[in-house]
């Protein structure tokens, strides 16, 4: 077993820290308070790589493995979560689904642009009435011989209003059950895909969020990803890889809070000396940096198994289930030693713990990896 990361995994983390820290980090509280999208940011991190990492070269991605993909999200979330949930969502659902389950034309289409962040792209799967229940669809995507008519709404879409390709998971035979839903590709400007409202959240604010409705979409039938009935396997699949970045973006989030507290806690003074040399805090600080190894050993393990071929579905939910849960816990431990600077947005910390709840929902709510995690276990 080797801990050691390479040269190249060494130059990935390194070049997403400095651009992190130079070009995230100014203007990051702002983003927050006014909901705005990291637009140029992202534009940024497609033209460094980071939004296409893992695809292959041909398609003019970056050919790195999931590793460093763990690296890059820990650091560009440490500082800006809602620019993480863009990259995630390009990289491991929508980059990654189209090149492992895509046909040539759409990944000459579609896959080229988005793995060069030209255009960004969004997962479709939750609906008002169908979020962890993931096989109750009421999106239906009739099959009308040459195309798909598409009708129904998607709540809370990652990029809903940025993006510009969707893919979309829809009922096409509900007597089919899981079996007769599809997935299918959107491009914004098709007629009847309306972007509806955008939602006003605790965290992660900078990141769009929409829902979507569609009324009479035609959707071509090349958009169609995979075999007939084939979208929830899509899903599913594109689902476990995603929650490896997910889980990434939780251990930055908690690496980024520790951080702070670790640099203010040798500044502060409080009864005569810096506050690091209380006891009280200093368990806090060893506390943090024992869950955030072990999350962070989670998450690469889960890429390691990833990378190999491996079987990595429990090991991606149960990183994120950990990372998530840990995230949530540091950073409430920071905003504590933080006092009441941590109360306020100057100091970051605070913001850390909103943008922490949302990874113990989206992309599988906690309860749902025990559900995965406990169905391997019993097999
Ligand atoms: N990879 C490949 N196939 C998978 C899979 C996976 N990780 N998980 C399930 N499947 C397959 C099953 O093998 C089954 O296919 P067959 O009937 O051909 O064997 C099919 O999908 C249905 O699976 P299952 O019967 O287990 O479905 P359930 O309704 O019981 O749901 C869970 C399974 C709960 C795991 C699933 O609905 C889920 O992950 N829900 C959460 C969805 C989610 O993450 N929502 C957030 C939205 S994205 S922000």
């Amino acid at each position: 077993m080797n801990f050691k990361l390479t040269e190249e995994h060494l130059a990935v983390q390194e070049a997403a820290r400095e651009f992190a820290q130079n070009e995230l980090l100014p203007g990051v509280i702002e983003r927050d308070n006014q909901q705005k999208f990291p637009a140029e940011q992202i534009k940024q991190m497609g033209e460094l790589g980071l939004m296409g990492m893992m695809v292959d070269p041909k398609y003019n991605g970056g050919g790195m493995d999931t590793i460093s993909y763990v690296l890059a999200m820990e650091e560009i979330s440490k500082v800006d979560a809602s620019a993480s949930v863009a990259m995630s969502v390009n990289n491991s659902l929508v980059c990654w689904g189209l090149e492992n389950f895509g046909t040539e034309e759409q990944k000459e289409k579609y896959l080229k642009r988005l793995a060069l962040g030209k255009v960004i792209g969004a997962f479709c799967l939750s609906e008002p009435e169908a979020g962890s229940d993931a096989t109750s669809q009421k999106t239906t995507a009739e099959d009308k011989g040459d195309h798909y008519l598409v009708n129904g709404t998607k709540n809370w879409i990652t990029n809903g209003n940025s993006a510009s390709v969707y893919l979309v998971i829809a009922q096409t035979d509900p007597e089919k059950g899981h079996r007769g839903i599809n997935a299918l590709i959107m491009d914004k400007e098709m007629d009847g895909f309306v972007v509806g409202k955008k939602e006003d959240k605790l965290g992660i604010r900078g990141s769009d969020t929409h829902s979507l409705m569609f009324s009479d979409v035609k959707v071509p039938k090349e958009n169609r990803i995979g075999d007939d009935g084939f979208g929830f396997k899509f899903a599913m699949k594109t689902l476990t890889g995603g929650r490896i970045g997910i889980a990434s973006q939780a251990l930055g989030i908690a690496s980024g809070a520790y951080e702070l507290s670790l640099a203010y806690s040798k500044e502060r003074k409080a009864f005569g000396k810096e506050i690091s040399k209380h006891q009280a805090i200093q368990f806090k600080l060893a506390d943090m940096a024992t869950q955030i190894d072990a999350a962070r050993l989670l998450c690469l393990k889960a890429a390691y198994l990833k990378d190999t071929d491996q079987n990595y579905s429990k090991a991606s939910a149960m990183a994120k289930l950990y990372a998530s849960q840990i995230a949530m816990e540091v950073s409430i431990e920071a905003v504590q030693i933080h006092g009441g600077y941590g109360y306020v947005k100057e100091y970051h910390v605070e913001r850390l713990m909103r943008d922490a709840k949302i990874t113990q929902i989206y992309e599988g709510t906690s309860e749902i990896q025990k559900i995965v995690i406990s169905r391997e276990l019993l097999k």
